[in-house]
């Protein structure tokens, strides 16, 4: 029998289960969240999003203790900006577009500092690291092959922004067949009503393309999986 342990959550508890459950940490970028960097360069509130960084420390190490896959991704381009679409790329404040120079080198293009994920939540050895040109992490990427071969159904969504990156990740996790709890404290907006509207929309209707529940209730059964003899 796969061991399986319910989580409380809205609207109805989630299952997690051994070996086919993974964590998901979505741009957790300092170009999105460190002060000077490019998110606050277009006039953004950092400390929305770095509020979630200690409750998400903590979730990643009870998930590492758990041996849960570990899945980090980062929005970026090519140097060249070969994989960023001229409808993206045009988009903005002019003096800050994406490839730019910003405070962490040029703007969410991959290599530069600031495209990288902050300290606190750096990837180990054995953590899968998606670079991804779009909001989904889905989307001309190897993730779909990468959860396929490891068997997972189930995942954990966490980072930032709720309502762009994590939402498109997770509405295209729902398609792919993917069960989704969106931690709620593990994830942030710049704006407080889109991270309150942002999680209502995931839980509404039934969980309409997933679950919602916070670090605190997921934590202690991520710590139970370890104790369940497979
Ligand atoms: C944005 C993201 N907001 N990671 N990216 O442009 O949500």
């Amino acid at each position: 029998m796969t061991p399986r342990i319910d989580v409380p959550a809205e609207p109805s508890p989630f299952p997690i289960v051994a070996g086919k459950t993974a964590l998901i940490l979505i741009d957790m970028q300092r170009d999105f969240l460190l002060p000077g960097g490019f998110g606050e360069s277009l006039g953004n509130d950092v400390s929305q999003l770095l509020k979630v960084v200690p409750p998400l420390a903590t979730l990643l190490a009870a998930a590492r203790a758990a041996g849960v896959m570990v899945v980090h991704t980062r929005e970026g381009h090519q140097p060249d900006l070969s994989d960023c679409p001229p409808a993206k790329l045009s988009r903005g404040a002019p003096s800050k577009r994406i490839g730019d120079p910003g405070r962490y080198g040029r703007i969410l293009i991959r290599g530069e500092y600031g495209h990288d994920i902050v300290d606190e939540l750096a990837p180990i050895d054995g953590e899968i690291v998606i670079d991804k040109p779009g909001k989904g992490a889905f989307y001309a990427t190897e993730l779909s092959t990468v959860l396929t071969e490891a068997g997972i159904t189930q995942l954990l969504i966490t980072g930032v922004t709720t309502e762009v990156c994590v939402h498109t990740t997770t509405r295209e996790a729902n398609d792919r067949g993917y069960e989704c709890l969106v931690v709620s404290d593990c994830v942030g907006s710049y704006f407080p009503e889109f991270q309150r509207i942002g999680l209502e929309m995931v839980k509404a209707q039934g969980g309409i393309f997933g679950w919602v529940a916070a670090s605190a209730a997921v934590i202690p059964a991520l710590s139970h999986l370890t104790t369940i003899p497979t």
